[in-house]
């Protein structure tokens, strides 16, 4: 590989922490109005990425969307922005329809005007291609049909040329002037042929290169052995062979504090979860230090964020045997949960989570269909039903949500601020990209994200989407009085 096409694959780098959840979403501030934003991502890139915005404070009157590179963020590259178009019937509610031209860890810079004044935010997301478009049937055979009359147009105007291009009109071809004819047409025919090979053999390496970066794109494989019963040794391995490149020629940032947040799910029922931060060794791959588990096979996914602010999802499986006795080291963040089997009846939506003490969890209700954003709140009770008073940021957030599908083909991690990672925020803010807030505070990344100790409403949020129908689990996860607790949810999503 030419080093100019490595240093273009090193800038592309975009994210995507999750696995089969592609649309991000965003709540939080942006300076007196608190916005809620979703980002539905096209299938292909180049496509159309539809931005939405609702302001649930304040009145907005105009919103203007910019996109630039998420790392080296450059002002004075920043393009023209597109005014998004105000709902009539729902004036605190705004859309736009922008390209992404480039795949990689992208920044979506969202200026509002309104009777609060004027304020920007900006939002880190990813664009890659999913997959490739399949050529549509009916487009096949009218492209076809073109071609086949074009070339054979083509043969037919040479011959001819040949056979009559300086005859007077009415007279009479020779006999040796056709044979010469036939024998161009022959001729022709053959190079057009061989123009139509040559069109092949560039779509073919087209789609290639297409599929190469529809691989890289793709969530890599977390390899994972085990050394010793408590010592799960996790290699990243990316599915293109580009991956491993750029894996060499890039760093990963800390997110909350860690290089990887890694999620163990017990598979089928998803009945047992670990939330565990490997360290990071030397030669790059990565040691879990296990927590004494229940036999099963485990689905893995493993959370890192690259210094371009990419967030990769590594996903893998492992088989366990039941393990006791200490740990190493654990660490204070780790958490893992033990519970019922994911329940698969349609109606199954359970409102209510038992935590310690008599306390519990309360999903307040919302809409339950795939592709409708929304905020899903949970409420922190007592057992008397007051609120409780306990509330502290679990690594810095208020909390953690993982949303499961029961065939583990979604995945999604989502903090109340939404879909990116805290460590892709910082990579903005480090390259110079305004912050969400105007009033945030030097070293304060977001919104959402709090200072250790200070005690937090009992009420969390996160901004999502289900991508998809089918069965779900959530698992939220927050800390009350220096513990982790864990509330589990199973949603029947149409
Ligand atoms: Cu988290």
């Amino acid at each position: 590989m030419k080093p100019y096409v490595l240093f273009c694959f090193v800038l592309a780098m975009p994210a995507g922490a999750h696995v089969g959840s592609p649309d991000a979403f965003f709540e939080g501030d942006a300076g007196p109005y608190h916005v809620f934003v979703t980002i539905r991502k096209p299938p292909v890139v180049p496509g159309v990425a539809v931005f939405e915005l609702r302001s649930r404070t304040g009145d907005v009157r105009e919103v203007k969307i910019a996109l630039g590179a998420a790392y080296q963020f450059d002002e004075k590259l920043l393009p023209v922005p597109d005014t998004a178009t105000q709902s009539r019937p729902d004036p605190q509610f705004f859309s736009c329809g922008i390209w992404l031209m480039e795949d990689g860890p992208l920044v979506a810079i969202i200026q509002l005007d309104g009777s609060q004044g004027k304020a920007r935010l900006a939002i880190p997301f990813t664009s890659y291609p999913q997959g490739t478009l399949p050529l549509g049937n009916a487009l096949g055979v009218g492209l076809a049909a073109l071609m086949l009359f074009l070339a054979a147009g083509l043969v037919s105007i040479v011959s001819a040329f040949v056979r009559e291009g300086d005859l007077e009109p009415g007279a009479l071809v020779p006999a040796p002037r056709m044979r010469r004819a036939r024998m161009v047409a022959a001729a022709s025919a053959i190079i057009v042929a061989a123009l139509l090979w040559a069109g092949r053999q560039w779509w073919g390496a087209e789609a290639l290169g297409h599929r190469g970066i529809v691989d890289f794109f793709q969530p890599p494989k977390l390899e994972a052995a085990l050394e010793s019963p408590h010592r799960l040794v996790l290699k990243v391995v990316g599915t293109h062979p580009n991956w491993a490149r750029y894996a060499k020629r890039t760093s990963l940032v800390p997110d909350h504090g860690h290089l990887m947040h890694l999620f163990l799910i017990r598979v089928p029922s998803l009945d047992r979860m670990w939330h565990l931060h490997p360290a990071r060794l030397e030669n790059g791959d990565f040691l879990a230090d296990l927590p004494p588990v229940d036999a099963g096979r485990y689905h893995l996914f493993g959370d890192i964020v690259d210094r371009n602010g990419f967030p990769w999802t590594a996903v893998g499986e492992i088989d366990l045997a039941a393990t006791g006795g200490p740990r190493g080291s654990a660490d204070d963040d780790d958490s893992g949960w033990a519970g019922a089997s994911l329940a698969l009846s349609a109606e199954a939506r359970r409102m209510v989570y038992p935590l310690a003490g008599g306390a519990r969890m309360v999903w307040l209700p919302g809409p339950l269909r795939a592709g409708v954003a929304t905020q899903f709140r949970f409420r922190l009770e007592n057992a008397d039903g007051s609120p409780v008073q306990d509330m502290e940021p679990y690594m810095g957030m208020a909390g953690h949500a993982e949303f499961v599908r029961s065939d583990l083909a979604v995945f999604a991690h989502i903090h109340p601020a939404g879909t990116a990672p805290m460590a892709a925020f910082e990579v903005v803010r480090l390259s110079g990209a305004p912050q969400p807030s105007d009033t945030s505070m030097p070293g304060m990344q977001h919104a959402a994200m709090t200072m250790p100790h200070d005690l937090l409403s009992p009420e969390v949020s996160f901004p999502y989407a289900f991508p998809s129908p089918g069965t779900y689990r959530i698992f939220v996860q927050v800390r009350r009085a220096g513990r982790v607790e864990t509330g589990v949810f199973d949603a029947a999503v149409e």
